[in-house]
């Protein structure tokens, strides 16, 4: 990720640890802990410029791709993005 899109959204240029880079819907999305507490703060779309809020469960982070309020896919630690169920 560029660093200036770093800076934009807070967080260290220099620690390539905190940014994730998820193909989502056929877009790139950049998730990323801005305030390098081990835990991820916002879903970065850079086409539409948009900060999408997301939600950490554990090793799990809730993703609402397309910013409907609505949970898209859930990220696990070290694996990747999955398509969200909903846990009865
Ligand atoms: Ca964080
Ligand atoms: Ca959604």
């Amino acid at each position: 990720m560029i660093d200036d899109v770093e800076i934009f959204l807070g967080s260290d240029p220099k620690n390539s640890g905190d940014v994730i880079t998820l193909f989502l819907e056929y877009t790139v999305f950049y998730l990323v802990d801005t305030n390098n507490d081990g835990g991820f703060d916002v879903l970065y779309n850079p086409q539409s410029n948009s900060k999408i809020e997301v939600l950490n469960q554990g090793d799990k982070t809730l993703l609402d791709a397309d910013n409907d309020g609505v949970w898209d896919y859930t990220y696990i630690k070290n694996k990747g993005a999955v398509r969200y169920k909903e846990i009865p």
